[in-house]
């Protein structure tokens, strides 16, 4: 039988604010750690950034800014081992540099391009899942396949505060719960499914509650404290790997940017409490913890900021300098047995693209 933990209400804090709460330290990270996970907060913090200003440039298509989503993002993966597997959505569509994945390919499928597209296995990154939750029930079906062959893998996956009212979420939940999957379920809840509110999302007071309802224990965290993510990961980390079966961790924060490109949130967000937020953004809150703590000095990170930089220049040149796409790849793998207009279809596309 599964023991049912009580879902945690207080939301777990690591990082203080510089003057009445204090800060904590988490047991087991040392000043390289700290510092290395510095570095991963700030090369996403620097994609999201460029990605914006590469979209205005009209170099890459429409994009899901997660822009003070890097705690969550970055805090969890450095729970993992390198065998274990990440299953994202398009909030965390450049999750896989934080497993070598080059710049140029998470820029590449943002251009719609083939050299977006990567081996799973190449990173234990699964593809990015646009159908809202879709990725929970492959994560977990994955995390108890890998139980079944012996293998010592535990998955995790991120979805949004959106994702938990979809079918895919509660199948996905049910199955982990009972055959006790090693897996992470983590929420991002940033407070909104595009223009919809977590007050119209649900009735439940906090999100973490739905995981009573699944018989696993529930832990909510503040999703801007990088460190606290992390250690709520570690521990929900540690419990799969025991065989204890699967976490629901909600990180908590709040949307400061829009949803995507293609959104204008002024007509329906409040832009005081978007301020608030911009003003404790999740970079620059850790950035001051690492200042206090006297890890982090003004050059160092200037040097991790130039090296992001740089990075980022190089994908997106490598990224243009990619062959036009084949466009018959549009409708290869749709059909088994394709039907006779596809050929036609296929002839439109490339008589529209000037290509034949
Ligand atoms: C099954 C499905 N329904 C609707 C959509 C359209 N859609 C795209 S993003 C989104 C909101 C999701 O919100 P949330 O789960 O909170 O994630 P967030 O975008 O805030 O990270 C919706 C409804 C979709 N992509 N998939
Ligand atoms: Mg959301």
């Amino acid at each position: 039988m599964s023991r049912v933990l009580p879902a945690e209400g207080d939301l777990r804090r690591v990082i203080g604010d510089g003057d009445t709460i204090p800060d904590g330290e988490v047991d087991g990270l040392g000043a390289d750690d700290l510092l290395a996970l510095y570095r991963n907060l700030v090369l996403l913090r620097t994609y999201d950034e460029r990605s914006v200003v590469y979209h205005r440039q009209g170099r890459i298509g429409t994009y899901a800014i997660f822009w003070n989503h890097e705690a969550m993002q970055a805090g969890s993966v450095f729970a993992l081992e390198d065998r274990d597997w990440i299953f994202p959505a398009y909030r965390e569509s450049a999750i896989g540099l934080l497993r070598g994945m080059s710049v140029s390919t998470v820029l590449s499928w943002w251009r719609g391009h083939p050299a977006g597209w990567w081996n799973p296995e190449d990173f234990n990154v699964a593809s990015i899942c646009v159908p809202i939750a879709t990725q929970v029930p492959h994560a977990v079906g994955f995390a108890w396949g890998s139980r079944l062959k012996g293998e010592d893998r535990v998955a995790l996956t991120l979805f949004g505060d959106g994702a938990t009212s979809e079918g895919a979420f509660h199948e996905g939940a049910t199955f982990a719960g009972v055959m006790k999957a090693p897996i992470v379920l983590l929420c991002n809840n940033n407070q909104w499914a595009i223009s919809t509110p977590l007050s119209k999302q649900t009735a439940a007071e906090n999100l973490v509650d739905k995981a009573i309802g699944y018989g696993i224990p529930g832990v909510r965290v503040d999703g801007g404290d990088v460190l606290a993510v992390f250690e709520a990961t570690r521990d929900a980390v540690e419990r799969a790997r025991a065989g204890d079966g699967p976490t629901f961790i909600e990180a908590v924060t709040y949307r400061a940017a829009p949803h995507a490109t293609a959104d204008d949130p002024s007509i329906y967000i409040d832009p005081d409490r978007v301020e608030e937020e911009r003003e404790n953004e999740c970079v620059r809150r850790y950035e001051r913890y690492l200042r206090r703590t006297g890890v982090l000095t003004d050059e160092d990170a200037e040097a991790v900021k130039n090296e992001a930089l740089e990075l980022m220049r190089a994908g997106i040149a490598a990224a243009e300098a990619e062959p036009p796409a084949d466009p018959s790849l549009v409708f290869e793998h749709a059909y088994a047995d394709p039907p006779p207009s596809q050929a036609r279809d296929l002839a439109e596309l490339k008589r529209i693209l000037g290509d034949g």
